[in-house]
């Protein structure tokens, strides 16, 4: 018998507003057409799909001070915060259909302040070839998704930091990052200052995935909250080409599925994104499917013997 889970919400989030590539915006589309409802439903989930937030276009601009498109990331993460509280507030456990990872910042603090009304202890693993803990100062780009941790942990600009209205949103101490392995000179710095706790490749190799899963998840009990945000350039790029930034050397498809099954094992998961997906980068919607995969085993799909 599969678990039981708490009913699922679908929330799209078509856009690319914090991305270095256009193609994001149709993720969530291709996530459906991949058949993310029907495989959740077939494992007995009840899910409903909220269809697609709304929020400005992109108009695809060089940084401002630091920032690309500062004004249109604040309009969607306000948008997404907004709608996964209304899901969590209604008992159901929301799945964010990115869009790029800038969207972690409005997923996220709205799940750190279900947390903090319920009395939840709340514990962020951050899927990702990159850490995300850029700031206005040290970004290469002036890409937003390359900033949400940093951002969460109350360092960024104050319009997204203060969205949930706590700063920070989150403590560097909730968040455990897994299959980094692309952080930038002055990023490295602001990682270690603020004490994140990464499970990079290098230590992925060093001890396994197992080992590796059972740390991360070491502390998590029955009050706590887990939430997964998934971007899917964590995987290997020669099973997940469909992202804009592919960095060699990562999970393979066993590791991966190994990650998934030990959050199931768990049993606490609340929340979870699926960031990053682009559709114009990927070869007949495979790492749409891959994605679809991967949570079939995030919702407790395993083989034969432990089913
Ligand atoms: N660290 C780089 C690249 C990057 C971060 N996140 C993604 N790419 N997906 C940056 O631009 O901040
Ligand atoms: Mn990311
Ligand atoms: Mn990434």
């Amino acid at each position: 018998m599969s678990r039981r889970y708490p009913p699922v919400s679908l929330i799209g989030a078509p856009t690319d507003i914090g991305a270095g590539d256009r193609g994001a915006l149709m993720g969530p589309d291709a996530l459906r057409i991949a058949g993310l409802g029907e495989a959740l439903a077939a494992r007995g989930v009840d899910v409903a799909d909220r269809g697609n937030l709304d929020g400005p276009r992109n108009p695809w601009l060089g940084p401002v001070d630091g920032y690309r498109h500062l004004d249109q990331v604040v309009a969607w993460n306000r948008t997404v915060m907004e709608a996964v509280a209304a899901e969590l507030r209604d008992g159901r456990l929301p799945i964010l259909m990115g869009g790029d990872h800038c969207l972690g910042i409005g997923s996220i603090t709205a799940v750190a302040n279900h947390c903090r009304a319920t009395g939840k202890q709340l514990r962020v693993l951050w899927l990702d070839a990159h850490a995300d803990f850029n700031t206005h100062e040290v970004t290469p780009s002036g890409n937003i998704h390359g900033m949400p941790v940093a951002c969460l942990c109350g360092i960024g600009p104050d319009v997204l930091t203060s969205l949930g209205g706590s700063v920070p949103s989150v403590a560097a101490a909730q968040v455990r990052q897994i299959g980094i392995r692309s952080v930038d000179e002055g990023e490295k710095r602001l990682v270690k200052e603020h004490g994140l706790d990464v499970y990079d490749m290098r230590y992925i190799d060093e001890v396994g995935m197992k080992r590796t899963m059972e740390e991360a998840l070491a502390g998590v009990d029955a009050d706590t909250h887990l939430h997964v945000s998934f971007d899917v350039d964590f995987l290997d790029p020669s099973i997940a080409p469909g992202v804009g930034t592919t960095v060699p050397g990562g999970p393979n498809y066993r590791e991966a599925q190994l990650v998934m099954e030990m959050i199931a094992d768990s049993g606490r998961l609340g929340s979870l994104d699926i960031v990053e997906l682009n559709p114009m980068l990927d070869t007949r919607n495979q790492t749409a499917r891959l994605a679809v995969d991967l949570v079939e085993s995030l919702f407790g799909k395993s083989t034969l013997m432990r089913d």
